[in-house]
């Protein structure tokens, strides 16, 4: 109850800061690619990544509540710099397990691409493969609706979860993002690179943008360009970055 009162105080006070982490799109270095990260911050001014509270906030039914917070923060910021937001090229958001199971979560959302047209083709929501695979129809009903309104749909942690490549084909998903468990160290693990290469070659098979997520080197890198992955996100790319920064280009970095 603790950790309960703290994610909703912080969402009360506002104190859910909204960071954001390039995704490096390779051959194309000039697209701006983002996800969007939140972080708790505490009445001390300490920062925490959702890794260390999003357990509490499934644990509590307040997945929902969070991301229609976090969707009001990132809409409220892109509104505010129109100008700046014609420069992104897209703007990944996370979804819980539970809003994608909740029927009003996708009211919210759609009533929000309804009244920003122009910011629909700019967002990508991300649901976990195992969220997706837990609630298949209603994460079917989810992508239809907001593919049908000009987003686009990731599966992320893919490789990790109860997923298998069955489940693929059910959703009609644009981005694939590899587990980083798999990526971090496929440099020196065979198997965990081949568990990479299959993921890549089963997601362009399926027309799927393929993402890797914790990039931590120079010579993974590589090694994902070799195999024809097309994203890169993780510390040897980019670490997250306060949301204005994603929209400022003075202060992003270089
Ligand atoms: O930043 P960190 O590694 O602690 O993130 C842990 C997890 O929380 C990641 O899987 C990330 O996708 C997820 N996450 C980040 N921001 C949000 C958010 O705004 N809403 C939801 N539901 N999950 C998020
Ligand atoms: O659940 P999701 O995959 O969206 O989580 C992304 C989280 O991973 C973020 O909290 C981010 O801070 C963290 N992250 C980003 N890049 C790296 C990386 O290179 N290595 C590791 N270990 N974590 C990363
Ligand atoms: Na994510
Ligand atoms: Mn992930």
């Amino acid at each position: 109850a603790e950790r309960l009162a703290n994610v909703s105080s912080a969402i009360a006070e506002n104190r859910m800061l909204l960071y954001a982490q390039r995704i490096e799109r390779v051959g194309d270095p000039d697209f701006l690619h983002y996800e969007v990260l939140v972080r708790m911050r505490s009445p001390e001014g300490v920062l925490q990544g959702p890794g260390e509270f999003m357990g509490a906030v499934e644990r509590y039914g307040m997945g929902m509540a969070l991301d229609r917070h976090v969707l009001s923060l990132l809409f409220r910021h892109l509104q505010v710099c129109p100008a700046h937001v014609q420069q992104l090229g897209l703007c990944n958001v996370n979804v819980s397990a539970q809003s994608i199971a909740e029927p009003s979560f996708l009211a919210f959302v759609t009533d929000l691409l309804e009244r920003n047209r122009c910011l629909a083709r700019k967002l990508c929501f991300e649901i976990t493969e195992t969220a997706a695979v837990s609630n298949i129809d209603q994460a079917r009903t989810f992508i239809d609706a907001v593919k049908a309104r000009g987003c686009r749909m990731a599966l992320d942690d893919f490789g990790s979860g109860l997923s298998s490549f069955g489940y693929l084909r059910q959703l009609p998903a644009d981005m694939l993002k590899i587990d980083g468990v798999f990526v971090r160290d496929m440099n020196l693990d065979p198997v965990n690179r081949a568990a990479v290469r299959a993921i890549t070659e089963v997601g362009r098979e399926l027309h799927m943008l393929v993402v890797a997520e914790w990039v931590e080197s120079a010579v993974v890198a590589d090694q994902l360009a070799q195999m024809g992955v097309e994203g890169l996100q993780g510390y040897a790319i980019e670490r997250p970055i306060p949301l204005e920064r994603m929209t400022q280009p003075a202060l992003r970095p270089a």
